[in-house]
């Protein structure tokens, strides 16, 4: 079989680019190591910049998005007990997030795939790339037993972090920066309304905690916890005990709590492998690099890789130059760094670290009291947490 672009990975890098592709006459097909379902389980992120809805739009996905997404112009910061509201809207001319969970978003990009006849191979096993430094790539998988061979012009590696395309790239030739944070995140998703109409991100000395939603009628809180802390000892009851012990008065005695239906736990990691491009392989999404989701920018990087690769792609079939393909490394690159700092910071400004101590909860407070009484720097969260722009 032959297709001009193979894409690795059905998660929203990967159906997004195929999407954006298709829209512009761009044959492909998507090789999904799990099932459709299992790829829909997966509860992950919950806030969209600007520019990514901008693209699902373009995508012609966004129409459930905008019947249901809620538009944030704003954050709460809470710390030593008390909540201040950052106003991303009034600070940055006017832009907003939208709350829609990544679930819903992979969900419409399914759909419309299905829709538009789109190949999506779900089930692949043993995906396996070829020949990308040559100008005739190959991707195999097997199926049901019989192993499959697809000749393509490029691959896109939107397999995630755990993914094959990055490990098959020879180690000379990537740079791989990271830092694995000593803590990680316990989530909860329960059917009760959210505790505020907006996102609580609050510094705590017993941990940081996030009060999140998905809907009017369903919410996502997060906790901070030990890297070796177990899923199984922390019931519900154990959780919403843990969180009214972290947020604001007001919001311990106003939230509704219920049966949790997802807990899982995250470790927090910021990597970046560089470069995103070798020969014929363009790495997008998680499978070039992870932030931790403090800053919510996980999957607006991935939005933000397909922008320029679906670009990149579409100038290359249209014109025949590779050029906008050799600038695709070097542009997300600058802006995914962009990211990784400021996730980085707003982890460390917002959790306990095993070495906070008073001394450090003290600085932590006087930084987010500065941050809050500054228009200066309450500007500089708000651009960045809105979506810094792009560079065409
Ligand atoms: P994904 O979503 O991981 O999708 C990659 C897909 O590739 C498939 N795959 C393979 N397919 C074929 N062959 C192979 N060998 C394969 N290996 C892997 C996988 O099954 C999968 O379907 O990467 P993508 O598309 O780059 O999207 C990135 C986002 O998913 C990610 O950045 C965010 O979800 C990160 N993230 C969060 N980001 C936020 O902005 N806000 C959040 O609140 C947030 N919470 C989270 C998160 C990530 C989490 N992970 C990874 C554990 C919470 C969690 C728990
Ligand atoms: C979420 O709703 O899952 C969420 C929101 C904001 C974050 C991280 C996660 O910073």
């Amino acid at each position: 079989m032959r297709v001009q672009v193979a894409i690795i990975g059905a998660g929203p890098a990967g159906l997004l680019l195929g999407q954006l592709l298709y829209r512009a006459g761009i044959d492909s097909i998507i090789l999904e190591r799990r099932s459709g379902e299992y790829v829909l389980g997966r509860i992950r992120a919950g806030v969209l910049e600007q520019a990514a809805v901008d693209l699902l739009d373009e995508g012609g996905v966004g129409k459930r998005l905008h019947e249901e997404g809620l538009v944030h112009g704003g954050i709460e910061l809470c710390f030593d007990g008390v909540r201040h509201r950052i106003a991303l809207a009034d600070l940055t001319g006017g832009k907003h997030v939208t709350v829609y969970g990544q679930t819903e978003v992979t969900r419409d990009l399914m759909d419309a795939r299905a829709a538009e006849g789109g190949r999506t191979i779900y089930e692949a096993e043993d995906v396996s790339i070829h020949d990308f430094d040559s100008d005739r790539p190959k991707v195999r998988y097997r199926r049901n037993g019989t192993v499959h061979e697809i000749d393509c012009d490029f691959i896109a590696g939107c397999d995630g972090f755990h993914g094959v395309c990055r490990e098959t790239i020879p180690r000379s030739a990537v740079k791989e920066y990271e830092r694995v944070f000593p803590f990680g995140w316990l989530g909860i998703l329960a059917d009760v309304p959210p505790v505020s109409d907006e996102l609580i991100y609050v510094n705590h000395p017993r941990g940081f905690a996030l009060c999140s939603m998905r809907s009017r009628t369903r919410s996502r809180y997060y906790l901070q916890v030990p890297l070796e802390e177990k899923v199984e000892s922390w019931s519900d009851e154990r959780f919403w005990v843990e969180l009214k012990r972290r947020v604001d008065a007001e919001a311990a005695r106003t939230v509704i709590t219920g049966p949790s239906i997802e807990k899982s736990i995250a470790p927090l990691r910021s990597f970046v492998a560089e470069p995103m491009r070798f020969g014929r392989l363009l790495l997008a999404g998680d499978a070039a690099h992870i932030v931790p989701p403090t800053g919510a920018k996980g999957l607006n990087l991935a939005a933000s890789d397909v922008r320029y690769l679906s670009r990149a792609l579409i100038d290359h079939y249209r014109s025949g130059s590779m050029k906008e393909i050799d600038a695709y490394s070097g542009k997300c690159l600058r802006r995914v760094w962009k990211a990784v700092r400021f996730s980085w910071w707003m982890t460390s400004l917002m959790h306990r670290f095993p070495d906070t101590g008073d001394f450090g909860q003290k600085i932590q407070e006087t930084e987010l009291y500065y941050l809050t009484g500054s228009t200066a720097a309450s500007t500089s969260l708000a651009e960045n947490y809105v979506g810094l722009p792009f560079e065409d």
